[in-house]
């Protein structure tokens, strides 16, 4: 295979051949759509040769399987040009033939195959293996319909199908030749569906690809047609409408599993798909079963694979006539688990009776798993342990404990964050760190500083490659070479007018996506990420209701204030009514305090709707605070808090997730802590009466929301908000009350001195080069996969 040309005559050939060959059209003729699709066409020919190479040249043993049942991908264009080094040829050709580039950008719809920071994760994960030249591929699912596009009416949230292929999905290879049959049931119920594979190149910074495997599910049978003779057109096509159902939709919950019939099916789908595709070419290589553990590993991200487990020993076992034992022996070197919760609520338990029906071998294997690993949990730690070690447990209803069983199979167990991966021994899984304490690792995240730092904030990159080359972009500790900078007065000026931009960047796609803006002076406080009430958007709220109310009831003059934009964005799971409460309560308050005149619009409150990818990469370059405010324990890591902090905001936080590793490398002057901490929020957890000792900012608050003031005066729309916090207040919301409005009073105090805080900003910056998500996955090599 010959690489494409690459010069701008090159490109302009090709891309001119794409649109006459594929879309059938001139230049001339052509719309949007057609000169869109042309030119991913001609960069993906770059993409395609790039794999090859990389296929050709010689391979680690090992292949790094990386399954995933989510990839938040973002847009392709803009990452596939700068990993081919084609940016530049391809804005030259595109400009010779009259073509507007950033029209084309905006064209593209991004793959939501995510909920969220897993699914962020996993797309920052294969980019990071295929710079670094790391033998992997990613299994995943290609959802027709990803995570909802949101609206709101009234204040509230509506969510919409995200229909990202109705163009078509140009970045992708259909591989029909590798589809698979997969079955569910029994041997008298059963029924089977086919999985087509699609693959994604993913390509490394100037060298290497990876690629994304993505399964779509499709009728063995298109049609029925008998059936369809007989006149009977819904029997027709009701296999196929059955088995495209698998993979129809993502589930837009994180961190609350649905327990939903289907969900299970779309897991066992697409993990038996992946385990079978890479046994299957194991094999084709002319290697045996024994060899797998040396030249794959599987590693699942959260419990949503688990279930390859059972289906490799079946595997194995069924088709490949090996011994229970030995299967076993290779079961237990494939596997490595990751956990990305600490809510208990959030590890994934399936009913014996669904698996049963759905699944009924893979429940004998597992319960076969657990008798053995049991026998060794009496013997070598008594009676008294089995049932919390147990696989199975028992009550509210018999169900497989899947993170049990990951732990279990598993070669190591990682955690996200120094403090997650701590709690994840010391309380979600004392026992097993104790039955397996070589097993348990941490791996702090990290995130990829092609999209989030050298794409989305061009101008600090160019500022930053001026100062110290470029290698930080593949090397981002090299970022600490700008320390010295931090107390250089041109660079800090150069700096803050970065910043400055980047406003108006972010406020040219507000203006047209949201019709608002935000004001460039003000300082741009950020919080973004899914709403749930662990991440304590309401503790945000709860102190802009008090600014406010301290205005309007004149006992602060707004002239006091600093003026501030705080900007949220974030999706609810469609079934969380408390989040979708707090949605339309935060669009409630920007309501009235954005009209509210007294305020000498100084406190101006927002909330695009339809938090993406794509926003984020305006967003975080253009903040100046970021909020990251969890309670204590409950957020496993967080990798939006990184993303802001090389970017250059500074961070408000408790010392949760890896907040903590952020605050320990960028100094405490340089990070606004507050609140209780892990120890001391479960001290507290037994005695807590929230309603009993209400500070008084946040008493004014609850009031005023209460009043019905944020309601046209109806008191019972926020009533359940304010209850709740009253008398349940599960994450504590009102106990982290004061030292929160405390912290963000130094946050005023520290941005009145611009000069002071544009250092701190450059500090931040420089200092968190460890949270790259190449480091990550060095450390993966490292620790986990040998
Ligand atoms: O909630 C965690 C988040 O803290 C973490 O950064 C992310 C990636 O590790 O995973 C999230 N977990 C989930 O979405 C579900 O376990």
């Amino acid at each position: 295979m010959i690489a494409p040309p690459t010069t701008v005559d090159g490109f302009v050939t090709e891309f001119l051949l794409n649109l006459a060959q594929d879309r059938g059209v001139t230049l001339q003729d052509s719309t949007v759509d057609d000169r869109y699709l042309a030119l991913v066409r001609t960069v993906r020919g770059h993409l395609a040769a790039r794999r090859l190479e990389t296929e050709r040249a010689p391979r680690e043993r090992k292949t790094i399987c990386y399954l995933s049942a989510e990839y938040l991908l973002g847009r392709q264009l803009d990452n596939s040009l700068l990993a081919t080094g084609l940016e530049d040829i391809a804005a030259e050709a595109l400009a010779a033939c009259g073509v507007d580039l950033d029209e084309l950008r905006a064209h593209e719809i991004e793959p939501g195959l995510g909920n969220g920071g897993l699914g962020r994760l996993a797309a920052c994960f294969v980019d990071s293996m295929a710079t670094l030249g790391v033998s992997s591929i990613g299994y995943g699912i290609r959802y027709e319909y990803g995570i909802f596009r949101q609206s709101f009416e009234n204040g509230q949230q509506v969510e919409h199908p995200d229909a990202w292929m109705r163009g078509g999905s140009p970045w992708e290879f259909p591989r029909p030749e590798r589809a698979r049959i997969i079955r569910f049931g029994g041997a008298e119920d059963g029924w089977a569906v086919r999985a087509v594979p699609y693959d994604f190149v993913v390509p490394g910074y100037r060298s290497g690809a990876g690629i994304l495997r993505l399964w779509s599910a499709e009728a063995l049978e298109p049609l029925d047609l008998p059936a369809f003779n007989a006149g009977d057109y819904e029997r027709a096509v009701r296999a196929k409408t059955f088995a495209e159902n698998l993979s129809k939709v993502l589930y837009p919950d994180d961190s609350s599993p649905q327990g939903k019939e289907l969900r299970l099916q779309q897991q066992y789908f697409f993990a038996a798909a992946s385990v079978g595709d890479v046994v299957d070419d194991l094999l084709a290589g002319g290697g045996t079963l024994d060899d797998l553990p040396e030249r794959a590993i599987f590693q699942l991200n959260d419990t949503h694979p688990v279930i390859a487990v059972p289906e490799l020993m079946r595997l194995l076992i069924d088709e490949h006539d090996l011994g229970w034992d030995t299967a076993w022996a290779i079961t237990q070197r494939c596997f490595a688990y990751t956990c990305h919760t600490l809510l208990p609520e959030a590890l994934e338990v399936w009913p014996v009776d669904l698996l049963r029906r759905l699944l009924p071998r893979h429940l004998d294997i597992i319960y076969r798993i657990n008798e053995e690993f049991l026998l060794t949990v009496r013997e070598r730690l008594g009676e008294e342990r089995v049932a919390a070690m147990s696989i199975i447990a028992e009550s509210p209803v018999r169900a497989v404990r899947m993170a049990h069983l990951a732990t279990i199979a598993g070669v190591k167990v990682n955690g996200v964050a120094e403090l997650h991966s701590q709690l994840l021994r010391d309380a979600v899984l004392p026992d097993f760190a104790e039955f397996f304490p070589q097993k348990f690792t941490n791996v702090t995240n990290g995130v990829t500083p092609r999209r989030f730092l050298r794409l989305a904030n061009p101008a600090l990159s160019a500022l930053i490659t001026e100062a110290i080359g470029d290698g930080w972009v593949t090397d981002l500790e090299r970022l600490r070479e700008l320390e010295p900078f931090a107390e250089d007065a041109a660079f800090r000026d150069a700096f803050a007018q970065v910043k400055a931009g980047n406003k108006k960047r972010l406020n040219d796609v507000l203006r047209v996506r949201d019709r608002t803006e935000i004001d460039e002076e003000h300082l741009l406080d950020v919080m973004v990420k899914r709403l749930h009430e662990y991440k304590r958007q309401l503790l945000r709220l709860l102190h802009v209701v008090d600014t406010y109310e301290g205005v309007v009831s004149g006992r602060v003059a707004a002239s006091a204030l600093q003026p501030r934009a705080v900007l949220f964005g974030a999706k609810a799971a469609p079934g969380y009514v408390m989040a979708k409460r707090i949605i339309h309560l935060i669009n409630a308050v920007a309501g009235v305090v954005n009209d509210d005149a007294r305020l000498e619009g100084r406190l101006r409150v927002l909330y695009p709707a339809n938090y993406d990818v794509t926003l984020a990469e305006r967003v975080i370059p253009a903040a100046d605070l970021s909020e990251q405010i969890s309670q204590a324990g409950k957020e496993a890591s967080g990798t939006g808090n990184m993303k802001f902090a090389l970017n250059g905001a500074l961070t408000i936080g408790t010392d949760d997730g890896a907040n903590v590793e952020i605050r320990q490398l960028v100094g405490d002057e340089n990070f606004f802590l507050f609140g209780m901490t892990e120890p001391e929020v479960a001290a507290l957890a037994p005695a807590y009466r929230p309603g009993e000792s209400v500070d008084a900012g946040a008493r004014r608050a609850l009031d005023l929301i209460a009043s019905g003031a944020f309601s046209g005066g109806d008191r019972s729309v926020f009533e359940p908000i304010v209850t709740n916090l009253l008398t349940e207040d599960r994450y504590m919301v009102l106990a982290d009350y004061r030292a929160h409005a405390d912290a963000q009073a130094r946050v005023d105090a520290a941005y009145a001195d611009p000069d002071a805080w544009t250092r701190a900003a450059v500090l931040n910056v420089a200092r968190c080069g460890y949270f790259s998500s190449d480091r990550a996955i060095r450390d993966y090599q490292e620790r986990v996969w040998g």
